[in-house]
């Protein structure tokens, strides 16, 4: 029998949830749990279930948008994604996301393994830590995750009802669409921006090259259905400690350009780095964990490009560039000058929706910390502008800009001036 939908409260969830094997498995007896309400997000009810025999996680989707409230209804059937996405992250790269205990479709519930002592890396970043293999772990994660969703990976009947399944995600796709790529450049309802920033919003908004590659990189997005895409990769969809990098919260899952998710990610890591002027202690400090962040960067891309040519190499058996074709040229010379023409396609991508992103995070609804806590605005002005300067150059100049180590330099230099 269905039962109707109710959001959980700290009150309410141990009667609700106590039941379940699965949490109470490892919870242990619920009626000693103690709940906390622990979201942060813009969109769901995250609670941490702390029990005598281990903590859980339960996320349930609003039928709102938290951020906004009420006046904006969003679906529930975003939890089903988000479920079907972590399963499909797990198999593609074990060990990456968070272990799914319990999905309810009707409650819009996922319950998930507590990842402790990990912390939101957005907050690390600000906080100045330094985490060993992160550009790694995400380069791979990447790769393993947008190769093996693809049809390089994958057979006609999973690849079509896969992508059938996550063209249901409506309603998440078209805020993107409309947050990320539109509102930007024009003045949108919902949009915000720190004020100092008024003389270059109305550049950007009057450059037409920019809004042409913002259409452009939109219309790759809605209409290029390369592989499944995390949908949300940014540095608050990642969690950290010392020793592990994890990544969470795929409910934006959709198939999509390889490059959204690489280059959200990098523009998430590029804006704190322009950010660390509001965050970082001293000048001697700030350089040096700059650089770091950069050298992430550089990792991430690096990593990213080994792991998908060792997919490449090894496990490419989908729909896409089959053996068979390849073989007249003899050590795979052809299957090679393909993996470098996809490559170089990816890269462009990459590069075009960082900028959008850089963008769209400093001026459309959704911001994020690193800059908003900047409580000086004339500072805050100055590093967001950083960031859209080099937004515009990687959006507009993505078919020239050769390597990584060029918008490295360029992002070195304006954050110089
Ligand atoms: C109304 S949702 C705003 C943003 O929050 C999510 O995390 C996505 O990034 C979305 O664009
Ligand atoms: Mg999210």
């Amino acid at each position: 029998a269905t039962r109707d939908y109710a959001p959980l409260t700290p009150q309410t969830l141990a009667a609700r949830l106590g039941g379940i094997e699965a949490v109470r498995s490892r919870a242990g007896d619920p009626s000693a749990w103690t709940v906390r309400e622990v979201g942060d997000g813009n969109l769901n009810l995250v609670f941490i279930i702390d029990g005598p025999d281990g903590s859980v996680i339960a996320k349930q989707a609003l039928p709102y948008v938290r951020l906004v409230g009420e006046s904006w209804p969003l679906p529930l059937k975003r939890a089903y994604f988000e479920y079907n996405a972590l399963i499909r992250q797990a198999a593609r790269d074990p060990g990456s996301v968070p272990e799914v205990f319990h999905f309810d479709e009707e409650q819009a519930l996922v319950v998930m393994e507590f990842l402790s002592p990990h912390v939101i890396l957005r907050h690390s970043l600000m906080a100045g830590k330094r985490h060993p293999d992160l550009g790694g772990v995400l380069g791979r994660f990447c790769a393993r995750t947008l190769f093996r969703g693809s049809d390089l990976s994958m057979k006609t009947a999973d690849r079509k009802a896969d992508l059938a399944l996550f063209a249901g995600n409506v309603e998440l796709c078209d805020i993107t669409e409309n947050l990320v790529f539109s509102d930007p450049y024009f003045a949108a309802e919902m949009n915000r921006h720190t004020p100092q920033l008024d003389p270059v919003v109305a550049e950007l908004r009057a450059d037409i090259d920019l809004k042409i590659a913002a259409q452009h990189l939109k219309a790759a997005f809605a209409t290029n259905a390369e592989t499944m895409l995390h949908g949300d990769l940014h540095t608050g969809s990642v969690m950290v400690s010392d020793t592990e990098t994890r990544v969470i919260d795929p409910e934006f899952a959709t198939y999509g350009p390889m490059g959204f998710d690489v280059g959200m990610l990098i523009a998430n890591f590029l804006m704190a780095y322009f950010a660390q002027p509001g965050h970082a202690e001293t000048e001697g400090s700030r350089a040096g964990y700059q650089e770091w962040i950069l050298s992430v960067v550089e990792e991430l891309w690096a990593e990213f490009a080994a792991e998908f040519t060792r997919l490449w190499r090894e496990e490419r058996n989908g729909i896409l560039y089959e053996r068979t074709l390849f073989e007249d040229q003899g050590h795979g010379i052809g299957a090679e000058q393909a993996r470098i023409d996809r490559l170089a396609a990816i890269w462009r991508d990459t590069l075009g929706f960082c900028g959008i992103e850089m963008h769209r995070r400093t001026l459309s609804l959704a911001h994020i910390a690193e800059y908003d806590q900047i409580a000086d605005e004339a500072l805050r002005a100055k590093c967001e502008a950083r960031g859209l300067r080099l937004g515009r150059a990687l959006a507009v100049r993505r078919g020239t800009i050769t390597g990584m180590e060029e918008v490295l330099n360029l992002a070195r230099h304006i954050n110089q001036e």
